[in-house]
């Protein structure tokens, strides 16, 4: 019984119904009692099971299929996302995207260094010429497979120094009080060069995605800009997107 699997859903919490068979669904997939391609039973038998209406286990799976963990494929039903699904709506780090997904982030460093802002990066983060920042070049790895490359460079102000980030950014940025919580994102094909391909270990010329982050304070200063070069194979992007009322 697939309630058995994922635990019966608890008569003393207060929390919405939908939310409860969320989080039982979440922690599932993250402790891997769900793995990627495993398939859901039918809506109606999940509603049976967990003796909860259809249009609840509805709610709780639209939310799920939203932010990337559950996979909705035509005439055959609901499963765990394979590729890493990212939502394009949510400022999430790499980290976070990876442990909510039960996989296991790993960070390889091409360098860590300090320096002034290039010319370029002076105009993108609003920072006068000569301002001091941080610079972080690192492959990223899922489960041990490289996923990704990322250069981001670090307004000065917001880290104490560069070896202050350790596996996430983000979290060192949390601790300073500078994490971005609003970004300007982009994003571009590519092929890989020689070097990109040589570090994700794919074919020179395979398909990339350039996603190019800008994040920002509540202040409204920029404090990130990030290149990440994504194999083309190991993610989806997901955006939902509302009509203009
Ligand atoms: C993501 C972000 C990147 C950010 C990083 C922080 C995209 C396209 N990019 O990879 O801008 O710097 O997460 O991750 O989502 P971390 O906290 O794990 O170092």
């Amino acid at each position: 019984m697939f309630s058995e699997r994922i635990g019966k859903l608890d008569s003393h919490d207060h929390a919405p119904l939908y939310k409860q068979l969320q989080r039982a669904l979440r922690e599932a997939i993250q402790k891997k009692v769900l793995s990627p391609d495993d398939a859901l039973p039918a809506e109606r038998d999940m509603a049976e099971e967990f003796n909860i209406s259809r249009i609840t286990v509805r709610k709780a799976l639209d939310g799920l299929v939203s932010e990337g963990l559950l996979t909705r494929r035509q005439g055959a039903g609901t499963f765990v996302a394979a590729r890493v699904e990212k939502s394009f709506s949510k400022l999430t780090s790499f980290t976070e995207d990876m442990i909510s997904r039960g996989r296991v982030p790993r960070s390889e460093w091409i360098s860590r260094s300090e320096g002034q802002v290039t010319p370029e990066e002076s105009l993108t983060l609003g920072l006068s010429p000569g301002t001091p920042v941080f610079r972080f070049a690192r492959i990223r790895y899922a489960d041990g497979a490289p996923m990704a490359v990322e250069y981001t460079t670090i307004a000065a102000f917001a880290l104490p120094s560069a070896s202050a980030v350790g596996t996430s950014l983000y979290e060192a940025l949390e601790t300073t009080g500078h994490r971005p919580v609003r970004a300007l994102q982009r994003l571009r094909a590519v092929l890989f060069t020689a070097e990109h391909a040589e570090l994700l270990g794919v074919p020179v010329k395979d398909a990339g995605l350039l996603i190019e982050r800008r994040g920002f304070l509540r202040d409204g200063r920029a404090v990130e800009v990030t290149q990440s070069y994504y194999r083309g194979d190991a993610y989806d992007f997901v955006a939902e997107l509302n009509a203009l009322s």
